[in-house]
């Protein structure tokens, strides 16, 4: 009888590996990235999980004979000499001894999806050609980026002592107000898509004290804009026992801090091959917005026709002047107007009119919103009745505020907000992996 044992076997090398086989003869598994015939020999570059390796064949090698069944598209076993690679440098090669094809394409691929980037195809056809798309190296590498802030956001919040937590994506109410909610039919009753894991990261502090998500949330954004989209991975958390919302502002700055030096360390390579402009960062500066505002108005000139919110353009100003002023990439922005902040957010004592919240500018975009929340029942109770809300609706949230909950606060990180500044894209769809916009449900 078989048994299993857990035992995971490698039989097959990696790329990371050549250096310690150099001269000897072993196996490796892949795709056919590309073919590159030349006279009397042949490139055949094969695409590994994180690698493109270069292989060659040539009959001078061994007596295999590359048939035409091996074309590219093909999953195949190479077995070959590792060498270094003589016009290199730090790079190896394999000398192909024999290839086994283990599976082929049925159709030629319609794209060029193997030279160094695809050549300047629309974002349309990219996004429509999404799982072969994402196979150019180029592509690929951007979710592996994305892959590390994820990770480093998990890594150092579980360090800081954050129990990870899943909420539920289907909901009686939505957290966040407005009209961008999605409404479903649950069963003849209506329901709601979670804008955000708001209500149940609040419930969790007096369980766990720290808890954070990385997960989707939705949202019914009816236009069709270069940074919304409308599933989005919200990377959230919330702490209790805060002095203040700065605590939570010092931990997201050691967060971001943590993410880039991950990235630094375990992600060279593909912060190499996307040119990726890593954010020194430092200490960030803090701002009031009204004091944001009165920059844009005295510095920089501009007339502002809103006071409850920044325009776009009003963002970017920012960003700017943080550069210019501190050398930084990142603003803290603090104390909005409560009128345009969600009914859990605190408003300040000292001046109630502004709340105890913040959003984090990075490069002068919006990524983070957060802040202190109300922790007294009645309170809560209060501005939820002066915004019109039907407490008996939000029964289960309120029962945290009910039966005693810590100061607390936290925030939310849109994940492809923050891949998408960091890789300079002018469209957040591609630092999204299969992107949920007003016209695209597929792939
Ligand atoms: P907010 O609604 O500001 O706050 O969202 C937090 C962060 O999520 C990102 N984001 C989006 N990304 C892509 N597409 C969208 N449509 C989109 N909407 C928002 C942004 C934004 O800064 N519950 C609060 C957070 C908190 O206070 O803890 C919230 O969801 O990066």
């Amino acid at each position: 009888m078989d048994k299993i044992n857990g035992l995971i076997q490698k039989v097959t090398v990696d790329y990371k590996d050549f250096p310690e086989h150099v001269n000897e003869v072993v196996e490796m598994k892949g795709i056919i990235h590309r073919i590159r015939e030349m006279t009397g020999f042949a490139f055949v570059i094969i695409r590994t999980a994180r690698d493109v390796v270069q292989c060659v064949y040539s009959p001078d090698f061994s007596d295999y004979r590359m048939d035409d069944k091996v074309v590219e598209g093909c999953a195949v076993k190479l077995t070959g000499k590792i060498v270094k690679d003589e016009t290199r440098e730090d790079r190896y090669e394999m000398q192909i001894h024999g290839i086994e094809v283990l599976s082929s394409p049925a159709e030629q691929m319609p794209i060029v999806i193997n030279k160094k980037q695809l050549d300047n195809i629309p974002i349309d056809l990219n996004l429509n050609m999404r799982p072969v798309t994402l196979r150019n190296p180029k592509e690929r590498a951007v979710f592996k980026i994305q892959e590390g802030i994820a990770r480093g956001f998990r890594e150092f919040l579980t360090s800081q002592n954050f129990t990870e937590i899943h909420t539920p994506k289907i909901n009686a109410q939505g957290a966040e107000g407005g009209a961008n909610i999605f409404k479903l039919d649950y069963f003849g009753k209506q329901v709601f898509l979670a804008q955000s894991p708001q209500f149940y990261k609040q419930m969790l502090v007096p369980v766990y004290e720290r808890v954070f998500e990385i997960g989707p949330v939705f949202r019914a954004e009816h236009h069709d804009t270069s940074r919304h989209l409308n599933e989005y991975i919200s990377m959230d958390f919330e702490m209790g026992f805060i002095e203040s919302f700065y605590d939570i502002m010092n931990m997201e700055t050691g967060a971001l801090k943590y993410i880039v030096k991950l990235l630094k360390e375990e992600y060279a390579e593909e912060v190499a091959l996307l040119n990726v402009n890593l954010p020194e960062i430092n200490d960030i500066p803090v701002i009031k917005f009204m004091d944001a505002k009165d920059i844009i108005i005295k510095k920089y000139k501009k007339k502002i026709t809103d006071f409850r919110d920044f325009e776009p353009e009003e963002e970017q100003i920012l960003g700017k002047w943080a550069k210019q002023e501190f050398n930084s990439d990142f603003l803290f922005v603090t104390h909005y107007p409560s009128e345009k902040r969600p009914f859990y957010a605190m408003d300040d004592p000292a001046d109630p009119e502004y709340t105890l919240s913040f959003d984090l500018l990075f490069r002068g975009i919006e990524i983070t919103t957060g802040g202190q929340r109300i922790h007294d029942y009645n309170e809560q109770v209060k501005k939820m009745l002066s915004r019109g809300m039907k407490i008996e609706d939000f029964e289960g949230y309120l029962m945290a505020h009910k039966y005693g909950m810590p100061p607390h606060g936290g925030l939310g990180l849109g994940l492809e907000r923050i891949t998408m500044h960091l890789l300079g894209f002018k469209n957040v769809r591609y630092a999204s992996m299969f992107p949920r916009d007003i016209n695209r449900v597929t792939p």
